[in-house]
């Protein structure tokens, strides 16, 4: 950390309370976020780290009234959720709160007094989109259009997720509500408004001068956004559910949710550590860092700063390390379309793996552009890289140890040159660790991690412990001290990153306390030390876990597709003579069979009444040929005869298609003799 702060306050994105979180929110915020944190606290340095649920705003509400439950519902189901499956994730946060706290709404009313009372807003009465029927104003998320830098057709009234750029809601193009459907009109009501404009100067030079060293997917959104010119952001909404605006004449107004919502790391601050929040938040000598995914970039440089700068006794962040997105079996992940792995069930199908979705998350992170998580690869990493090279040098350390030495650390004798390699190898390794980790590097770090056990493997398998033990017992002693070293290392160098493999490994190894100063060193379990009992680091997971989890996607595509499923718009209009020249009959199936050489098409002969006729229809993966015998159908009598597969076919066999494309074959309800006309 650089000499001049003495602390660090880590925040991560506060997700909204209106669903679990899933991988994507993990691989961009909360893994990344809680891997560096655990590294500071490995350092010595000292660190905050605060979470907490985003409860305000549109997206709670909509869900509330799709539910038809109160907003407050919602949140409190979502948040005990989302809170217990971080927790049981490992996120090791210092405090999780959430933005319907009485400490967050005197800190968040006190905020925007204090700005107000400082003359930092404008007040301005101007046209805003009402939907009448829903007898409401429309802004954020209530108001979907099409996007005036992208065009994007599903632009929010706040933002477009699609370019990122953040918007107000008259900036859409052809405006829709997102309650009724509707067109809305215009209709006049007054805001505050944080004039963005007043601190752009600030924000350029802040920034793009003094932060070049940002990510540059954080640098260039940035940029792009102060080149096209800050407007002033209205911070009130005319909504039922919020912080109430804090002043004489605002009744039902309520603070915008992105004007309180990182007020809530503040809140939640409060709630961590009381009075001493001051020194996290305003002591120069605390470095601020923001974890966000890169669509809250914007807020996070650019809003929450003028807020910052507006009140003018805060710090500004030091680094807002963002992430791109993360896909799922290449397709982007959305809530509405189910498409995604939620945490929650995530850690109720997969029991006891939850180092092994921190470690393909961080392998697979996001880091400079949008990846893709399968769980193809989850398996395989699980299994060639945790089970294989991680568990398995570890496993035969302490196993061996245990066959030759009773699981008693021995002496190590003098160390013979390829010992030294191994063990420069592995500092090496373990320094890389800590400086990827210093740079956010997150992906490159965990790589570094694991050179050391592949070093580990390496060491044994070319050292040969087990032939030597025959003819050389003095050297088996130095080989098992040197593996039982490493194995101590990738105790540390792991915690950050695997922390139940690391808890477990320090358990078998007998070290009580980590920290990061351990790392590269070569004396860190003592000759004479009793190893504790072998325990199972990771368990490889089987093509039938993983089936079933692709499985569960794919039904959910399934269901979603249905559920999307429309009949086809009706044809043109035909009149009765028209209608009349259609000669459709009912015929009686004599016999049915598949057609050689054509996995669709059933050759059926049909008794029509006058004679048997020869029709062929494409319905044989829908009907075995035995079902239909005996059965009576409606055929088109008068089609014109065609030749399919080498069978002329006289006619057509009526079917429906259902929403799932499947071919049912139409009848009479009753008993009706072959020849009848139908109409
Ligand atoms: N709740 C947006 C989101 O979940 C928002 C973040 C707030 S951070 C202060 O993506
Ligand atoms: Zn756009």
């Amino acid at each position: 950390m650089d000499k001049k702060f003495k602390r660090t306050l880590v925040t991560t994105a506060l997700p909204y309370a209106n669903g679990p979180v899933h991988i994507g929110h993990l691989a961009g915020v909360y893994v990344p976020a809680d891997i560096y944190v655990r590294y500071l606290r490995l350092k010595g340095d000292d660190v905050l780290f605060i979470g907490g649920s985003d409860e305000h705003g549109v997206p709670i509400t909509i869900k509330a009234k799709a539910e038809g439950v109160t907003p407050q519902d919602i949140v409190d189901r979502y948040h005990n959720i989302i809170k217990d499956s971080f927790a049981e994730l490992g996120i090791s946060f210092d405090v999780y709160g959430r933005t319907t706290s009485d400490t967050h709404r005197r800190t968040a009313s006190d905020f925007f007094r204090r700005l107000y009372e400082k003359g930092e807003f404008i007040e301005k009465t101007s046209e805003q989109l009402y939907d009448e029927e829903a007898g409401q104003f429309l802004a954020d998320r209530y108001v979907i259009g099409t996007c005036p830098h992208c065009g994007n057709e599903r632009a929010y009234g706040d933002q477009c997720e699609a370019c990122g750029t953040s918007l107000n809601a008259t900036d859409l193009i052809n405006p829709k509500s997102a309650i009724t459907g509707n067109a809305p009109v215009m209709r006049e009501t007054s805001h505050w408004y944080l004039p963005l404009d007043k601190w752009e100067p600030r924000l350029r030079q802040w920034i793009l001068e003094e932060h070049k060293e940002w990510k540059p997917n954080v640098y260039g959104q940035c940029k792009s956004w102060l080149d096209l010119g800050l407007q002033p952001r209205a911070v009130s909404r005319d909504l039922d559910w919020g912080i109430p605006v804090p002043v004489e004449g605002a009744e039902g107004k309520v603070l915008y949710v992105w004007f309180d919502a990182p007020i809530g790391y503040v809140s939640n601050t409060i709630d961590c550590v009381g009075d001493d929040w001051t020194r996290w938040w305003k002591d120069p000598e605390t470095r601020m860092l923001h974890f966000i995914g890169k669509d809250n970039i914007v807020f996070h440089c650019i809003v929450f700063p003028a807020m910052l700068m507006a009140d003018g006794t805060y710090n500004l962040p030091d680094n807002v390390p963002a992430n791109e997105f993360l896909n799922l079996e290449d397709d982007k992940i959305s809530t509405s379309r189910n498409w995604a792995v939620w945490l929650h069930e995530y850690l109720r199908e997969l029991p006891g793996k939850q180092d092994t979705l921190r470690y393909v998350l961080t392998a697979n992170a996001p880091e400079t552009k949008d990846n893709n998580f399968t769980w193809k690869d989850f398996q395989t990493r699980n299994n060639s890289e945790l089970v294989a090279i991680l568990g398995n040098f570890i496993n035969r350390a302490v196993v061996l140890m245990g066959k030759y030495y009773g699981g008693e650390v021995p002496e190590a004798g003098e160390l013979t040159e390829f010992d030294r390699q191994t063990t420069e190898e592995v500092r090496r390794a373990a320094e890389a660790v800590g400086l990827n980790l210093d740079n956010f590097k997150f992906r490159e770090a965990l790589r570094e991690a694991m050179n050391v056990a592949r070093a580990g493997n390496k060491y044994l398998a070319d050292s040969e412990p087990w032939k030597l033990v025959k003819t050389d017992p003095e050297r088996v002693k130095t080989i098992l001290n040197v593996a039982i070293q490493i194995c101590a290392n990738l105790a540390v160098i792991f915690e950050p990153f695997l922390p139940f493999m690391a808890g477990k490994l320090c358990r078998m190894l007998g070290i009580d306390r980590l920290d990061w100063g351990m790392a590269g060193r070569f004396d860190l379990i003592a000759a004479g030390t009793k190893l504790g009992e072998p325990e199972l680091l990771f368990e490889k997971i089987e093509d039938s876990t993983v089936e079933a989890q692709v499985q569960k996607l794919l039904d959910a595509k399934e269901k979603n597709r249905l559920a999307a499923w429309k009949p086809e718009p009706v044809k043109e209009t035909v009149d009765f003579p028209t209608y009349e020249k259609l000669d459709i009959r009912v015929g009686k199936v004599v016999e049915c069979e598949k057609v050689p050489k054509a996995d669709k098409l059933l050759r059926f002969l049909i008794d029509d009444g006058m004679d048997k006729r020869t029709i062929v229809s494409g319905i044989a993966k829908f009907y075995k040929p035995e079902e239909l015998v005996g059965k009576e159908v409606c055929f088109i009598a008068n089609f014109a005869p065609r030749k399919l597969k080498g069978v002329v076919s006289e006619g057509m066999i009526l079917s429906a298609q259902d929403s799932d494309g499947r071919l049912v074959v139409i009848g009479p309800q009753g008993e009706v003799a072959p020849g009848s006309s139908v109409g």
